[in-house]
């Protein structure tokens, strides 16, 4: 049986992890999360008591930290700031939760000998042209472009180093953008689904040309278990389901699954720095470790969490009115 730290487990990803590793193994969870604004402690409710425990605190405090880790065997690190708009308005906490926070979980790690798996983002490597038929790999160079993809560029630079210089046993993931339930209205797909339900029209930044690679959450959980268990120490895999849309195609299709007109959006004011596009070439994951994404069609994915957030709108109506107003100060 595995002690496992999942740092950010009351988070979007996090606690899908939790999830998943407490329906698919018999290993036990303890969840370091300093429950930020981006928390779900009601994503955890329901999870039996003997199995995981939520520890209410923050990544870079390390006599904390100190003592979680060396009372575990893993630790699987999604802790961080993860929304671009918000570095772009202060980058602070980003350095501070991003960089100071993974430093400190990898002098843990290494005073402890504990195994490490860091979940990073496929945003290090920039973006490619819409044109590119490219995607990213494992060798592609590092050219992060925002405060947050800096950010974690520079966590990832930090897990590599350690690995190399201290011996810390660590992997690495870089993931393309999630969907599914529990991600925070201020995200893309969520925002535009509760603008739907409240009579808003979805809102595209600029053209609405640039493409994400669209995975859904409970594919990157499986990936980050096969990854800890049986990846191999000081490797990077990217994670990617084939899920390349643009975002106007993504908006057009929220609209048909929840019965609007394909024109009932509009264009507001593009984001500083937009990537273009990612993509990702998930070969290396693939080959292996023999891992394989369960959500291939995206629309049904899609349609299940529009369901989703019908049915939780308790859970998201009390956070939309300040989203939409920060929203609505940047033009956006
Ligand atoms: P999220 O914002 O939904 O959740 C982050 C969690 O971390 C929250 O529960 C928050 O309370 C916690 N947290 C923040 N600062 C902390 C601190 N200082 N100490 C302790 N806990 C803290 O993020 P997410 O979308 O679930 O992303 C999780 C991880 O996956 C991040 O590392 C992110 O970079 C990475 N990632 C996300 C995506 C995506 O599409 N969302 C894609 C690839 C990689
Ligand atoms: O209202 C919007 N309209 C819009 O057109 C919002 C909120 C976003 N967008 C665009 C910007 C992006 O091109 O949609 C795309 C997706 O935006 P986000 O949901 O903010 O995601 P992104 O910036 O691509 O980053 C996400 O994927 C990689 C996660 O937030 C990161 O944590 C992850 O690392």
């Amino acid at each position: 049986m595995q002690r496992v730290l999942v740092t950010g487990g009351a988070g979007f990803i996090g606690s899908n992890f939790v999830h998943h590793v407490l329906e698919h193994t018999d290993a036990v969870v303890t969840v370091l999360d300093k429950l930020t604004y981006a928390a779900n402690r009601e994503a955890l409710e329901m999870l039996p008591e003997e199995r995981c425990t939520l520890v209410v605190g923050d990544i870079v405090n390390e006599e904390l930290v100190d003592g979680l880790v060396s009372a575990h065997d893993a630790v699987v690190h999604f802790a961080a700031e993860s929304h671009n708009d918000n570095s772009l308005k202060d980058p602070s906490p980003f350095v501070q939760t991003n960089i100071v926070g993974t430093f400190t979980i990898l002098e843990a790690v290494r005073r402890h000998g504990v195994r490490l798996h860091h979940v990073s983002t496929d945003e290090v490597y920039g973006d490619l042209e819409l044109d590119d038929p490219a995607r990213f790999t494992e060798a592609t160079p590092y050219a992060p472009s925002s405060p947050y993809s800096a950010s974690k560029a520079g966590s990832d630079h930090l897990v590599r180093a350690w690995v190399r210089s201290f011996g810390v046993e660590a992997t690495l993931s870089n993931c393309s953008n999630n969907y599914g339930p529990w991600q925070h209205i201020e995200k893309f797909i969520p925002r535009q689904i509760t603008n739907l339900v409240d009579g808003v029209r979805p809102k595209l930044y600029g053209a609405g040309l640039n493409v994400r690679d669209w995975i859904h959450t409970e594919d990157h959980s499986s990936a980050v278990w096969a990854i800890l268990n049986h990846g191999r120490i000081g490797e990077t895999y990217l994670i990617g389901a084939d899920g390349e849309k643009s975002n106007l195609e993504v908006v057009q299709m929220i609209l048909r699954l929840m019965g609007h007109p394909q024109d009932d959006f509009e264009h507001v004011t593009d984001r500083a720095g937009h990537d273009l596009r990612y993509a990702i070439d998930s070969t290396k994951l693939r080959s292996e470790l023999g891992w394989q994404p369960q959500y291939r069609d995206f629309e049904s994915g899609l349609a299940a969490t529009i369901d989703w957030y019908r049915a939780n709108e308790a859970w998201w109506r009390p956070k939309k009115a300040a989203v939409e107003a920060g929203y609505a100060a940047a033009g956006q």
